[in-house]
């Protein structure tokens, strides 16, 4: 008779379907690319860019700004959500708070944009998103996590929240959105990571 407690380690049942090769953790794991930037709320600052193919003489323009009082002065939203890293962990029921990648849009009268983003980050972090994948409710600047300021090690002051895609597509210390009109890898992309990290469909690296 086979004993299953000798087959590896046992991990928690999920109450409902998680995707494919996740576990769940209960803990809120850390992974950054490098150092924890020092971000000073008070010269903070997001910013929209256009594509620079809509500049003039090739620059970008910016198309909407807001310094800290202005991005919590916007409407603020509340998503309730799990959360998928490509490193196999899941956690179920986080509790965000921010400001809609929507709301922005229409703070900055956004109405045409590209089909594409670059996210960008103090640290010099990016990741590439469809625009479709952030707007219509499915993307947050989030400031709050759990009811507290979002701490450093977890992206604060602001991060992206994108949580229909494996968390690395969710930008910590986020500074901006870049328009592009054609997709570009970001910085994980560019080292062979899926460019667009659907956790259902199981899009961990290039070709899956
Ligand atoms: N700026 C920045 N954002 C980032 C990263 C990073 O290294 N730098 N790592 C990504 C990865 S791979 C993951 S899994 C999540 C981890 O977020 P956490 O440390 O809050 O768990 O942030 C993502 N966002
Ligand atoms: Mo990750």
């Amino acid at each position: 008779m086979i004993n299953n407690r000798f087959f590896g380690r046992r991990r928690p049942e999920p109450p409902r379907p998680i995707p494919p090769g996740q576990y769940l953790e209960d803990g809120f794991p850390v992974l950054s690319a490098g150092p924890t930037p020092r971000v000073d709320t008070a010269t903070w600052e997001f910013t929209i860019q256009s594509s620079s193919a809509n500049g003039s003489e090739g620059g970008s323009e910016t198309l909407g700004s807001w310094d800290w009082d202005a991005l919590n002065a916007l409407p603020q939203t509340d998503f309730h959500t799990d959360i998928h890293c490509v490193t196999k962990w899941s956690k179920l029921d986080t509790d965000w708070r921010g400001v809609t990648i929507d709301t922005l849009f229409e703070d900055a009268g956004i109405t045409d944009p590209d089909d594409f983003v670059m996210a960008f980050c103090d640290g010099g972090y990016t990741t590439n998103l469809p625009v479709e994948d952030i707007v219509d409710g499915k993307g947050l600047l989030a400031h709050t996590y759990d009811g507290e300021p979002l701490a450093p090690e977890h992206g604060g002051p602001v991060r992206l929240l994108v949580p229909h895609l494996y968390f690395w597509k969710s930008a910590k210390w986020v500074r901006g959105l870049k328009f592009m009109d054609q997709d570009a890898p970001g910085f994980w992309e560019g080292y062979g990571y899926n460019m667009y990290g659907d956790p259902w469909r199981e899009q961990r690296y290039t070709g899956d």
